[in-house]
């Protein structure tokens, strides 16, 4: 699918993003010259993916394309069983609630926004057992979603192996940057589980990423394709939440799979009552055939190839510059670390909101805040949670921008940096309750 995009005049920019509340979330879209803020559900689907949207059975039940999804992760990842579901956030509530009891923790390599709110709804708590290295924009360790099995064993020594629900295990990383965990960490991790009897539920939104950073760096893998690596990983956990909208490549969807048939049944029972129909779960018959064809692309090694490719041709331009970025560059963005790039401000006003606001206003590119507003609140001291990175996400949708688009974005935030002293920070004047991120607004100070 080809879109038109739009140049629009600094003052244009300027009057949209002070109706936005310096909140790039809230801008609209057509006020957008090249649109970074997400990866998800932002992809182009490809001419097979459109052409399987024409098969949609819209039967209420039992459609045929819910059969093909079935197959498709199945043969992909492995997982015996499937629960359909809108998106990834769908899973995760119905996986939360099942799974975690009041007073629960559940580790995991670093914490993702809705996936620690549903753990909080579900009476849960999250404790992070990334290795230190993941806080640490600096830091060049290649495999920067690898579990710190220390932290993990301390804190099954602390609580004991009856309070912790579940490990919460990401490929990749995405507040972390985008960084894969190695098959080594993912290895002995399961070993350590095992050995307590608890369960790995992987949250496979990018998992092909990981993969395909498995592959080019992990000592072993280079003769492995994309999609055995793929099916390896999801062999060494019980369950995933997926959503569907990263990877595999659909504007909608998401789903929950596992192996446990008695978790299947109640993740089925729990699905009909938020969802929907157990063969559908909130999606189209003709989003679950375009998904099922979604993900058999997304495993492809040429594919990973270009994808990441691209991600890392905008990085490589961002460090020739001297910008503060994450290092190593990550799979789906590259993400400006807004501490070194903003040093005169501090977390409190905002740096990483007020660098996408002023990116915004430079060229019309869109990008996201991955730092203190994303962080929210402690839900029982009601204070800030100050996280190390303060980030923001130049986000790259697959199969849609060209390298001459990554030419402008490099350009522009260089021109931003070079300006850097003259943006000042923000004032949050509305905080919404939940993921404040969304709908926050600010005013410059
Ligand atoms: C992303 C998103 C979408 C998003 C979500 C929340 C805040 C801002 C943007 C969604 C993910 C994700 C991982 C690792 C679960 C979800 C939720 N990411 N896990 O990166 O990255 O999935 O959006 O389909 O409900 O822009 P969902």
């Amino acid at each position: 699918m080809v879109e038109p995009v739009f140049m629009s005049t600094l003052k244009e920019r300027k009057e949209a993003i002070e109706r936005a509340g310096y909140n790039t979330f809230l801008l609209r879209s057509e006020e957008v010259y090249i649109d970074l803020l997400t990866d998800s559900g932002t992809s182009a689907m490809s001419d097979r993916q459109w052409a399987g949207m024409m098969l949609g059975d819209e039967a209420y039940a039992g459609s045929r394309n819910f059969f093909n999804l079935e197959n498709a992760i199945q043969k992909y990842y492995g997982y015996k069983y499937v629960v359909p579901t809108h998106q990834g956030r769908g899973a995760e509530h119905i996986i939360s609630k099942i799974m975690i009891k009041q007073g629960d923790f559940i580790p995991g390599n670093m914490y993702f926004t809705t996936t620690k709110l549903h753990q909080e709804l579900a009476g849960g708590k999250f404790v992070d057992i990334i290795i230190d290295e993941a806080h640490d924009p600096e830091s060049m360790h290649p495999f920067k979603g690898d579990v710190d099995l220390n932290k993990l064993e301390n804190l099954i020594n602390e609580v004991g192996q009856d309070q912790i629900a579940y490990v919460a295990m990401a490929t990749t990383v995405n507040m972390a940057g985008g960084q894969p965990i190695s098959m080594a960490s993912l290895k002995a991790l399961r070993k350590l589980t095992n050995q307590y009897g608890i369960k790995i539920i992987h949250d496979m939104t990018r998992v092909a990423e990981n993969a395909f950073m498995i592959q080019q760096k992990e000592e072993g893998y280079q003769h492995k394709s994309v999609e055995e690596i793929t099916r390896m990983i999801c062999d060494l956990t019980d369950g995933a939440t997926m959503s569907a909208k990263k990877d595999a490549m659909v504007n909608i969807g998401g789903f929950l799979a596992m192996n446990d048939k008695e978790l299947f049944d109640e993740a089925r029972n729990m699905v009909v009552i938020y969802e929907g129909l157990h063969t559908y779960g909130g999606m189209a018959g003709r989003d679950m055939e375009a998904l099922a064809i979604g993900i058999a692309e997304s495993v492809k090694d040429e594919h990973m190839k270009a994808r990441i490719g691209q991600v890392h041709y905008l990085g490589n331009k961002l460090l020739e510059a001297g910008v503060p970025i994450v290092k190593p560059v990550g799979t789906h963005g590259v993400f400006l670390d807004a501490r070194a790039f903003l040093s005169h401000l501090s977390q409190d006003k905002f740096p990483a909101q007020a660098l996408a606001a002023a990116l915004y206003l430079d060229s019309g590119v869109r990008a996201m805040e991955r730092g203190i507003v994303s962080a929210g609140r402690d839900p029982i001291t009601g204070e800030h949670h100050y996280p190390k990175l303060e980030l923001v996400r130049l986000t790259i949708p697959r199969r849609v921008y060209t390298q001459a688009h990554m030419d402008v974005v490099a350009e522009s935030v260089i021109s931003v940096f070079e300006n850097r002293n003259s943006i000042r920070g923000l004032k949050m004047v509305y905080e919404p309750k939940y993921l404040r991120f969304f709908q926050a607004r600010f005013e410059s100070l």
